[in-house]
């Protein structure tokens, strides 16, 4: 097809043919056409009040939907805004495309409005390219959202000159090419699977490319396979559901210790699974991701699978049909370790405590929730503990911000998923630290009707900071906020509503009320300060 248009609406037609529905912005005069061309194509315009948000927004809606996440950017800060969002996005591999404004080509060098070359600083992040002529802008973004979306997967970043953008061209959209599958490696399946068949205590430790490779039922017909434990991640989190016979959580470090075999699917062997170093001696380690970009060179591998996982893990299920399935005693061992720990929980669930007991929160919240509630968590202890109480029963139902571990996530994660699920309970937890970097967007969701269930774990403290510094050094410094700051009438300012709790028996009628409201809603609840979550060092 073929229309005549100014560049923007290159970009809108090109994002329009991708399927694409959303935009993410804040908006710059270098970006109008981007904007106009979305209102003349039907693209939702999602505005925000921080161009971090805007991108994180992007990223949310990219590792949720599986889909890519489209941000538009003025030039100059409106790309410094977004590059810890581009960095998250990054270490996330998701497949998000950012389109900034740039200073006009023919003044560059003379002094223009916020002119600063952005690819030599976005490139090591988010390979990035200018867009030197109208004409070529709508085979760019096509071929960015490709790659973007193309395994290792990871965000994309295109800017605009502004006369590029303002001039009018001949806007044709070129048809989509079929994508290449690679053959799979049959010896390595084979080697893996042999490897599941011999081992006695084997485990799968299975994460966010799982999912991003929509292989759940691969991942499924795998563990019931030879009945192997599965332990999550990431965005591997509910893709064998929380209440499947083979998925474990608690029993995850005993796991780690003992397993003589582990199988890691679909997530980087980084200092969540202590770089794959410190499983038990003698340990086998098998690698398999959906790239051989993405197989870890650190760590000696017993054998490892760098391919799109559906097929990877449908391979090595049907190698090992055959074999023997994990002894009954392996497994009823990690039973026993996981309801020793929920038993644990159970009297931090059922605190009585005042102060509230953070995992109170989650005794009271974790009941409320539907099987495919979206749970965003964006702070330190207070998410910490809802990584380990609230279960998933869905891939695509919890969202953090994963191995960058940027604060501020929440409210752009929270639109983009309120906006992808429109009937879904959307929950987004905050820490008392994490809501001040993007407390604005509250008023975003207010703005554009976006009934987000927020709820502030507000301990008056940065909690995950300040109890680690007391114990490395005796004391602590810069690890205070103000106590007791009312988060919910911030949120009455904006247009929503809020209600403060403080005692813990109130937080469940408050968290109904907040369901029921239908409008963005937040509950803040004072949580006790003096509650460390219990951790070892994470930080080398
Ligand atoms: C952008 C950013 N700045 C700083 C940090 C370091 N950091 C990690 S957790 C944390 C404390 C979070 O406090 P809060 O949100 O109140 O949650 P709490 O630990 O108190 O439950 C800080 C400062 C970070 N991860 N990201
Ligand atoms: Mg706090």
């Amino acid at each position: 097809m073929s229309d005549q248009g100014h560049g923007g609406r290159a970009v809108s037609l090109a994002l329009k043919a991708l399927g694409v529905e959303h935009l993410f912005t804040l908006t710059g005069g270098h970006i109008f056409p981007i904007l106009d061309g979305c209102r003349q194509d039907g693209i939702r315009i999602v505005d925000t009040r921080h161009e971090q948000s805007a991108a994180f927004a992007a990223e949310g809606w990219a590792r949720l939907t599986r889909r890519v996440g489209v941000a538009a950017i003025t030039a100059g800060p409106g790309v410094t805004n977004s590059m810890s969002a581009l960095a998250q996005a990054r270490f996330n591999r998701a497949p998000v495309v950012t389109l900034a404004g740039r200073a006009p080509t023919f003044r560059w060098g003379q002094g223009s409005l916020q002119e600063i070359d952005h690819v030599p600083f976005v490139d090591p992040i988010a390979p990035a390219r200018t867009v030197t002529a109208t004409d070529e802008i709508a085979q760019e973004v096509i071929t960015a959202v490709h790659a973007s979306l193309t395994s290792p997967r990871g965000p994309r970043f295109l800017d605009f000159p502004l006369d590029v953008l303002f001039n009018s061209a001949t806007i044709q959209i070129p048809d989509a090419q079929p994508s290449e599958v690679p053959d799979l490696d049959d010896g390595a399946v084979l080697a893996i699977a042999d490897e599941l068949a011999r081992a006695e205590r084997p485990i799968l430790i299975a994460g966010s490319n799982v999912w991003m490779d929509a292989a759940e039922d691969q991942l499924a017909q795998l563990a019931e396979a030879g009945g192997i434990p599965v332990f999550m991640n990431g965005q591997g989190r509910g893709c064998l559901p929380a209440d499947h016979r083979l998925a474990f959580a608690r029993s995850r470090s005993k796991a780690m210790k003992e397993a003589d075999l582990v199988v890691v699917i679909g997530t980087p062997m980084d200092f969540r699974l202590g770089f794959g170093q410190n499983f038990a001696s003698g340990a086998k380690v098998v690698h398999v991701d959906s790239h051989p970009e993405l197989i870890a060179d650190h760590v000696r591998l017993a054998a490892s699978l760098g391919a799109p996982l559906k097929a990877s893990l449908a391979g090595i299920a049907d190698a090992l049909a055959d074999g023997p399935a994990v002894s009954r005693q392996w497994t009823a061992s990690l039973e026993a370790a996981e309801s020793e720990k929920g038993e644990l929980a159970e009297a931090e669930l059922r605190s009585g405590a005042s102060p509230i007991h953070p995992m109170r929160v989650y005794g009271e919240l974790v009941p409320l929730l539907d099987r495919d509630a979206v749970v965003i968590g964006d702070g330190g202890d207070f998410v910490s503990y809802a990584g380990r109480e609230v279960p998933s029963f869905q891939g695509g139902s919890w969202l953090d911000p994963g191995p960058y571990g940027c604060l501020g996530v929440g409210p752009g994660y929270a639109a983009a998923a309120r906006l992808a699920y429109p009937n879904r309970q959307v929950v987004a937890l905050f820490g008392d630290g994490a809501i001040g970097f993007s407390g604005t967007e509250l008023e975003t969701h207010v703005r554009l009707g976006l009934p987000v269930v927020c709820v502030v774990g507000n301990n008056g403290i940065w909690a995950l900071e300040k109890h680690p510094m007391r114990a490395l050094y005796g004391h602590d410094v810069a690890a205070d906020l103000q106590p007791g700051l009312r988060y919910d009438r911030m949120m009455e300012a904006f247009g929503g509503r809020g209600e403060l709790v403080a005692d813990p028996d109130d937080i469940a009628p408050a968290l109904k009320r907040a369901f029921d409201a239908g409008e963005p809603y937040l509950v803040n609840i004072l949580t006790d300060p003096d509650v460390a979550y219990p951790r070892s060092a994470n930080l080398a």
